[in-house]
């Protein structure tokens, strides 16, 4: 049974710092053969082309070469399956919106993403990644309703934090609530791979979304 998760009324300063102490690949997929057991919780992560996801991965296990990123777009081409601490895991998907791609090239990619969202019981949220100096892109919105219709939505992470000001930061983060349309308990988290910011929040969530009933 997965806790609910409060997201207002959270109190971060009580709360103890937590790592990821184990991280490994456990499977790469392009169809559901090849997926692992359903008996770990995923959390999957969504999103543009180049927008960071594997980067994102590699801050959150702390490991720089988990997963392999690219300064061009289209890096991640399958389903990469990560288990953490033994006890979750985290799913990075192939990116979407890259315009050098083929039109069968990305369709199929699109196919596959969507298999794997619509059948994967153990999937208990997508994060959806968007870069924080864009304003997010029809795709993007796509994206997120799609996620919204399947129950996956809620939870938003800024990438490269580091590119934009304080100042600009809190106005993205405005534009990005209000081109998803995001609700007051969705969550917004900045983060950044280059300056290593805002993975803690990140893991903290994570954890309670795949946290499991014991008893
Ligand atoms: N400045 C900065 N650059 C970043 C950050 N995160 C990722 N990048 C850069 O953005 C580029 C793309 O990163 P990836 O992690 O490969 O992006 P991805 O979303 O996995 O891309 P695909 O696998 O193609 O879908 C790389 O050149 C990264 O170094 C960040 O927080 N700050
Ligand atoms: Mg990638």
């Amino acid at each position: 049974m997965i806790k609910p998760v409060v997201w207002k009324n959270r109190n971060r300063n009580g709360l103890e710092k937590m790592a990821i102490k184990k991280a490994d690949i456990e499977a790469v997929a392009v169809k559901p053969e090849q997926y692992p057991e359903e008996n770990l919780l995923e959390v999957a992560f969504a999103g543009r082309s180049n927008v960071g996801k594997s980067s994102l991965l590699n801050l959150l296990t702390n490991r720089k070469k988990l997963a392999k990123i690219s300064g061009s777009p289209g890096k991640t081409r399958t389903i990469n399956f990560y288990r953490i601490n033994d006890a979750f895991r985290i799913v990075d998907l192939p990116g979407y919106g890259y315009a050098k791609i083929s039109k069968i090239e990305s369709a199929k990619w699109g196919k596959m993403i969507e298999t794997y969202l619509e059948n994967r019981p153990n999937l208990v949220k997508v994060a959806q990644l968007i870069d924080i100096r864009h304003k997010p892109t029809a795709e993007d919105r796509q994206m997120y309703s799609y996620l919204q219709y399947y129950g996956l939505d809620g939870l938003v992470v800024a990438t490269k934090a580091d590119k934009v000001s304080r100042n600009e930061r809190e106005k993205s983060i405005k534009q990005i609530r209000e081109t998803l349309k995001l609700s007051l308990d969705d969550i917004v988290i900045p983060v950044s791979a280059l300056k290593r910011t805002g993975q803690d929040e990140l893991i903290e969530v994570l954890e309670q979304l795949t946290e499991t009933d014991s008893e």
